[in-house]
């Protein structure tokens, strides 16, 4: 699915800004009809629950309205005009004044409404969108809602970060020929100094396609005609972690009269595979610094920011970072941009977080009733699951920096059911990219005895918390048990293995000369422990601490103030783990 862009035969007005904004149980019957009878406005982008002093909006269960006025622009008169919203988490319905328009299920995936028929060019439209935060055992992520003993709803879920809703991405309107290019699919490779860029246009029958793909300086470097091709850039630049070289690729179709419609994609040069034990990129092993991250910010709740977005990479390259991991949904486009320009590695992940009914069971690990079965993860999740990741592989396909799909955080991979569950997935995610690796991130419960899985994918990856929830304040204990595991799993599987996590709850400002968790030092230690262990083995590709920063959580007597395994706050202060990992990440000791 094409980004909106400005181009030579596209235009695009942002309709960013602040929207009148109401809860269902405050306005009248089909509120769209009318202007929203409310005295309260929301930004956006931002997810609303921390905008207002208001518990039942912040913990709102139903709809919540989001309406503005938007003018079609003058010249947009033959042009095809569509509406798009780059997230709405997690479900809406879009109206143009009276009229429904357009649905779209799944919080963190971009989705278009055509308004060609709808609306005119010059024509001022009232827009309202609805959205819900709504969380069921068959969404991506699942939840459930249950009546509180108050009687009121409550959302309940199973993932550790706060179901934060609303729209916390931009909203454009944007123009397009009626007869346009529609998608666009890039793969490359280099054969020795030349490199290759296999595209793949998808157009109306009858256009004719041009393309062409320039270096970074402006130069035209290769051309190529024709629906598909292969285009061969001599004396190539890589795309390189650390070092990102982007082309752009112009593609053009044309009818009998002329060019009709036309659009660029940056393009890095780079390959990925795994060979062995290797992560290779370029044809080069690489080894994962980094984290699972979150979009996460005060007030802006899951809000995408530019200045964060900033500051945050910032921070990954002070620390010596070269990815992350986009635990555990899609973030913002604008972020895979950004690091398609600055070189960071990224690893994709789907929403499908909480795909566990273990997690409810405790540190037993036994689930009250199976997760993969008609109660819990039944066809209509795994049929959500697949559209979201067609939704996330159509949108981030093209970015260089993607390195590799992570298909679910933690599910009952240990569980009866998840082979069936999973190895439609896998295949899917193979179709739709044959290029990347595909990897999912293993839940403690799931061991390298029990876990039914791990040979459907490319990359083990790992989270544990020896240290934490496994024997805290003993890391003695916590280094016998993490190398066992490491090793268990060595043993099961012959494939690269990455920690991608490993972490421990941190307040800062707590110290102790002790293993006293939840101190600074200890945080230190139980990293410099981990990382004692994974330089043992050469089959370990990577290590991605959780988290990034501290984040908001829901509430709970294990969380204080949020999840706070952050190496950052969340205002983005370093804990004195950071300085550790700098000078294990940027080379200053330890083996990377
Ligand atoms: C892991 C989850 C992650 C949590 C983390 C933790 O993947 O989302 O935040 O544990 O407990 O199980 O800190």
């Amino acid at each position: 699915m094409l980004k909106p862009k400005n181009t030579s035969t596209r235009e695009l007005v942002n309709l960013d800004g602040v929207w009148r904004f109401g809860i269902d149980s405050r306005l009248p019957e089909q509120p769209w009809t009318a202007a929203l009878d409310t005295p309260l406005e929301a930004a956006v982008p931002a997810s609303y629950n921390d905008l207002f002093i208001d518990r039942e909006i912040r913990n709102h269960v139903g709809w919540v309205y989001y309406q503005r006025e938007v003018r079609v622009p003058r010249g947009w008169t033959d042009e095809r005009i569509l509406l798009r919203f780059d997230a709405a988490t997690h479900a809406a319905k879009i109206y143009v004044d009276d009229q429904i328009v357009g649905e779209h299920v799944g919080g963190y995936t971009p989705f278009d409404i055509d308004l060609t028929d709808v609306v005119a060019a010059g024509q001022a439209f009232r827009l309202t969108a609805a959205v819900s935060g709504d969380l069921t055992n068959e969404t991506i992520p699942p939840g459930k809602i249950e009546v509180g003993y108050d009687g009121r709803p409550k959302q309940v879920y199973f993932h550790d970060f706060y179901n934060y809703a609303g729209l916390a991405r931009s909203v454009w309107l944007h123009s397009a020929p009626k007869s346009r290019i529609e998608d666009v699919t890039v793969i490359t490779d280099f054969e020795g100094t030349n490199g290759v860029v296999d595209y793949t246009v998808q157009v109306p029958a009858g256009l004719d396609v041009r393309v062409r793909l320039a270096d970074a300086d402006g130069t035209v470097v290769a051309e190529g005609r024709g629906n598909a091709g292969s285009l061969t850039v001599p004396n190539v630049t890589l795309w390189k972690p650390g070092a990102a070289y982007l082309y752009e690729l112009t593609v053009e179709a044309f009818n009998e009269e002329g060019l009709i419609d036309c659009y660029d994609l940056p393009v890095g040069v780079r390959t990925v595979e795994v060979r062995g034990h290797d992560f290779l990129i370029n044809g080069k092993p690489f080894y994962f610094t980094g984290f699972g991250k979150h979009e996460d910010t005060y007030v802006r709740g899951k809000g995408h920011d530019n200045a964060y977005l900033v500051h945050d990479f910032q921070l990954l390259d002070w620390v010596g970072a070269n990815s992350f991991r986009t635990s555990h949904y899609p973030y913002a486009e604008e972020v895979i941009e950004f690091a398609d320009r600055h070189g960071i590695v990224i690893i994709d992940e789907t929403a499908a977080v909480g795909l566990n009914m273990g997690v409810v069971g405790g540190m037993t690990g036994t689930p009250p009733f199976p997760t993969f079965s008609e109660q819990y993860a039944n066809n209509n999740t795994h049929a959500a699951h697949q559209q979201h990741l067609r939704e996330l592989i159509g949108r981030d396909k093209n970015h260089p920096s993607v390195v590799m799909w992570s298909i679910a955080n933690e599910p009952a991979s240990n569980e009866d059911g998840a082979r069936e569950y999973f190895e439609p997935l896998v295949k899917l995610a193979r179709e739709l990219d044959p290029t990347r690796p595909l990897t999912y991130s293993v839940v403690m419960f799931a061991t390298y005895k029990n876990d039914q899985i791990v040979d459907l994918f490319d990359v083990i990856s790992l989270n544990r918390y020896y240290g934490w929830y496994i024997s805290p304040g003993d890391l003695a204990s916590a280094e016998l048990m993490l190398d066992g595991d490491i090793r268990g799993w060595i043993e099961r599987a012959d494939k690269p293995i990455m920690m991608s996590e490993y972490g421990a709850d941190t307040q800062p400002g707590l110290h102790a000369v002790w293993d006293t968790v939840w101190t600074e030092e200890y945080q230190t230690e139980y990293l410099a422990m981990n990382h004692r262990v994974f330089d043992r083995f050469p089959q370990f590709v990577g290590e991605q601490v959780w988290n990034f920063a501290d984040f908001a959580t829901t509430d709970g007597l294990h969380r204080v103030g949020g999840n706070k395994k952050g190496v950052f706050t969340r205002e983005r202060r370093p804990k004195a783990a950071a300085h550790a990992l700098r000078q294990r990440w940027r080379g200053l000791n330890g083996r990377k």
